[in-house]
């Protein structure tokens, strides 16, 4: 068992950004058994399960802020719940133990498994409602981009920023009818859209390298606890982000409220949603543009993880090649 003293005023230890690649990579490799199988819950609860066993392992005492739901309806990984071996310092987690289940199950691009741990008691506890979300990369003046502006607007003010026109902007969105106005709002300024099925925490933190990923830009509508990991992610590699949780029913504001959520309307921003230190480890599932997916090849299994820390913003893209052990056959 490892057990790690905590210096004062580091909360997060170094040590557990490598800990925590563990616990993405047995869900990435669990859910990937099941790529392709058209059983979403199964690959689902197979990664949820994988996820668990291995958090359990780790030396902190730990709460699940972000889960699969609410402690009645989700068996494992409910928000509430405790994990860790307890011997090391109080954290918070957010998990999405298979973010895109419905690409796993598809053999689609972009399932990741993906994790955050932040400082005891600086996540938001957000319930898993929808949230509107607008993020960019980092190097921008802050502002420049705004949840509460039209979207045409914002691709106008992003591309001059970048000292170029909306026809150099690419944004992010998630394919959804609830976007179509949004769609043609930054089609008609000249900007292109990328359209995805699934998978927005990937989308956001792909405006974090415009580079490579040819994203300058994330908006729409996606799930809360989405936002919470994404915006865990680029308070690690550097970027903007706004978020609001959609409370358009008596229902949902009472549970948002039950969770904390004082203010309905709140317009977040990164540290509103991450108020600590963080690290945040995704690994691929199926291939996607940002990390490739699992591979398995006669005894060995290939895994694409990043991995990333606030405190010092790196970020370390760790490839692995793991034997198939006995226990990964039991996954
Ligand atoms: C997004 C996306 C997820 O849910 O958050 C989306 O990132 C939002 O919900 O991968 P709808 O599907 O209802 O639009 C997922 O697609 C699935 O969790």
């Amino acid at each position: 068992m490892v057990s790690i003293t905590v210096q004062p005023g580091l909360v997060i230890e170094r040590v557990l950004s490598i800990e925590i690649v563990r616990v993405t990579e047995r869900a990435a490799v669990s859910a990937a058994r099941l790529r392709g199988r058209g059983d979403e819950k199964a690959a689902d609860q197979a990664a949820v399960d994988a996820m668990r066993r291995e958090l359990n392992n780790l030396p902190i005492d730990g709460t699940v802020m972000i889960g699969e739901g609410e402690r009645d309806e989700a068996p494992m990984l409910f928000i509430g719940e405790t994990v860790g071996n307890k011997t090391g310092p109080q954290v918070d987690i957010a998990v999405d133990p298979l973010e895109g289940t419905t690409l796993c199950a598809k053999d689609m691009p972009g399932a990741i498994a993906v994790m955050a741990m932040a400082e005891g008691g600086t996540l938001l506890n957000a319930p898993d409602v929808y949230m509107e979300k607008i993020a960019i990369g980092p190097g921008y003046p802050q502002g420049v981009v705004d949840l509460d502006a039209p979207a045409d607007e914002n691709v106008r003010s992003l591309a001059k920023a970048k000292g170029g026109k909306p026809q150099d902007i690419t944004a992010l969105i998630l394919d959804r009818p609830r976007h179509a106005d949004m769609i043609a709002a930054v089609r008609k300024v000249g900007a292109a859209v990328r359209l995805i099925t699934d998978g927005d925490v990937a989308g956001v933190i792909h405006t974090a390298d415009p580079k490579n990923t040819g994203i300058d830009i994330y908006m729409g509508i996606g799930g809360a606890p989405e936002g919470v990991l994404a915006a865990a992610a680029l308070r690690c590699i550097g970027g903007q982000m706004q978020g609001r949780l959609v409370l358009d029913t008596d229902e949902k504001r009472a549970r948002a409220a039950k969770m904390g959520v004082k203010d309905p309307k709140q317009k977040y921003s990164i540290t509103d949603m991450v108020r600590g230190d963080c690290i945040v480890s995704a690994t691929g599932v199926t291939d996607g543009s940002m990390l490739r997916g699992v591979r398995f090849e006669n005894d060995r299994i290939y895994t694409h993880t990043v991995v990333m820390r606030s405190i010092t913003g790196t970020v370390r893209w760790i490839e692995a090649e793991h034997r198939q052990l006995e226990k990964f056959h039991l996954d």
